[in-house]
């Protein structure tokens, strides 16, 4: 790989491939880390694009309290480099969403999002002191949330890093942020399929899938890279499928 790993090399920016490793070690260390069956065409895919290496690899598990645990890391063209991770939870427990996003394109990283997310009104109490009390990086450029963006808490993040110091502190920040729902996940109880407090996460989390859905970057990308049908398939299948009806799990 060359410098940066960044060129039209085939390499992987080095700031989603040190987040992604990050994030395999927090996710590695939450209880009861089960890995998920995921259909071998989607697994790994490669091809390329305009004479561009492409590739896809998802990883896919579960833990104590989330029903899926999603890790892609992806090159789709025209230099774009993506690292998309959302941890999903049982509805029966009463825990947040994690998401992180970064797209890097040849002219170095241009969003970087990470942030738990309520599926009610308000995060669970101890979540939300907890990020709260979180060490604070700094950026010089923050972003804003296009309309969509309504389903993060206060307290997403979402910035345009501007050195390896501030990559390097977005990595610290998605760490804090696992280390939260890690807690939380260790220790919150599960609620009956049928309790109210669980079907109204269920929707919440709906909710959450459908709105992700309306990002038309991410479709635009994965269209141009496949084809629409094939993009629409890995949407629904795969980035955001929308949790089972709760009286199901019964
Ligand atoms: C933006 N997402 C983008 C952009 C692209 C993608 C190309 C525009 C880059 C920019 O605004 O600088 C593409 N993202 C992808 C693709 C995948 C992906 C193809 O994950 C997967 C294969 N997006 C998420 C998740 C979050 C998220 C989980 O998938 C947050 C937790 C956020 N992406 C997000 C946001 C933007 C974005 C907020 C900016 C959208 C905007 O400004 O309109």
């Amino acid at each position: 790989m060359g410098e940066g790993g960044q060129g039209g090399d085939g390499g992987i920016h080095p700031l989603v491939d040190s987040l992604a490793e990050r994030i395999r070690r927090c996710r590695d260390a939450l209880p009861d880390l089960t890995p998920l069956a995921i259909d071998p065409e989607l697994e790994a895919i490669s091809g390329s694009l305009d004479g561009e290496a492409l590739f896809i690899r998802n990883e896919v598990h579960r833990c104590r309290g989330l029903r899926k645990l999603h890790l892609e890391t992806a090159r789709l063209g025209a230099g774009l480099q993506i690292l998309h991770c959302v941890f999903f939870p049982d509805p029966r427990h009463d825990l947040p969403v994690f998401g992180a996003d970064i797209v890097a394109g040849r002219a170095g990283v241009s969003a970087a999002i990470v942030d738990l997310s309520p599926v009610s009104e308000i995060l669970p109490a101890a979540v939300d002191e907890a990020l709260s009390a979180r060490p604070r990086v700094v950026f010089s450029q923050v972003r804003e949330l296009p309309p969509w963006g309504s389903i993060f808490s206060p307290h997403v993040l979402f910035v345009r890093p501007t050195s390896p110091e501030e990559e390097q502190g977005f990595v610290e920040e998605v760490a804090s942020f696992l280390g939260v729902l890690a807690e939380a996940a260790s220790v919150s109880p599960s609620q009956a399929p049928s309790d109210p407090a669980t079907l109204a996460r269920w929707q919440g989390q709906v909710k959450y899938c459908k709105q992700q859905k309306q990002n038309d970057k991410t479709r635009r990308v994965l269209e141009k890279a496949f084809n629409p049908q094939w993009a629409d398939r890995y949407i629904e299948e795969l980035l955001f499928d929308e949790p089972a009806v709760p009286c199901a799990v019964f």
